[in-house]
């Protein structure tokens, strides 16, 4: 009776440790910040990290020139150029026909803000956080964030990636992965809802794990009108610490 006490006893222990070491080893812990309704101190809180790393890089789609915006697409490589303002390391693609930034109020051709060329009904109910222009795929509700050494096709990593969403009504639908560059996930982060508003989601990692990041929002590709059944959701600003070499 003694001998088996003790055994079960050891036996505990030892499962003890390995789910211990197990969890440690699973996955580094992130920092995660998320907000809805005023995002502003979330996002100053954020980029305060990506700064202590080596720097930042934003894209709120604002300078986005007519002819890359929408009804064309934006080309993946747009912001992965070899110099200049567009050598930001970011490449974008999606399952569906393209990722386009929404058409300004100005445009020549006369498009409708806001994603109003894909469902005039939009216009209006994305407000953007900055400037006018938004971001979204198109033909798909999935967009796949890439990031490279900027300007060079030599795969890169960062420590986190923060973007704004908008108008997200419910939380289930929407959630950032990330992956280191081995293609193995990270772990995936829900982004809080907010009606006809912004909400915002960052996830930091201790160390530049991150490769990649799937990007899923809404209930479905854009193209239906906003009901019980259907949300529509769109983004805007993405921030992140300057993708380096994998070391
Ligand atoms: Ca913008
Ligand atoms: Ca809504
Ligand atoms: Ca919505």
């Amino acid at each position: 009776m003694k001998k088996q006490t003790s055994f079960l006893l050891v036996f505990s222990l030892f499962t003890l440790v390995f789910v211990a070491c197990k969890k440690d080893d699973d996955k580094p812990e992130p920092k995660v910040i998320s907000a809805a309704g005023d995002i502003s101190a979330a996002i100053a809180e954020y980029r305060a990290l990506a700064d202590a790393v080596g720097g930042r890089q934003e894209i709120n789609w604002d300078g986005v020139p007519d002819e890359n915006a929408a009804p064309y697409f934006l080309p993946s490589d747009f912001f992965n150029a070899s110099e200049g303002n567009r050598a930001r390391g970011a490449v974008l693609t999606t399952n569906g026909s393209g990722v386009q930034a929404s058409a300004d109020s100005d445009n020549p051709a006369g498009t409708l803000p806001q994603f109003g060329n894909i469902n005039p009904n939009y216009n209006g109910l994305l407000p953007p956080f900055s400037g006018e222009r938004v971001f979204s795929p198109v033909g798909s509700n999935v967009a796949e964030l890439t990031f490279y050494v900027p300007g060079t096709n030599t795969p890169g990593v960062v420590h986190g990636f923060g973007a704004v969403y908008v108008d997200v009504d419910r939380n289930e639908n929407t959630a950032f992965e990330y992956f280191d560059i081995d293609g193995k996930s990270l772990g995936s982060f829900p982004v809080p809802a907010q009606d006809g508003g912004h909400s915002f989601l960052a996830v930091h990692f201790p160390t530049p794990i991150v490769h990649r990041v799937r990007i899923e929002y809404g209930s479905g590709p854009l193209g239906p009108d906003e009901s019980a059944t259907v949300d529509v959701a769109v983004m805007d600003d993405f921030i992140y610490d300057a993708p380096q070499a994998e070391k």
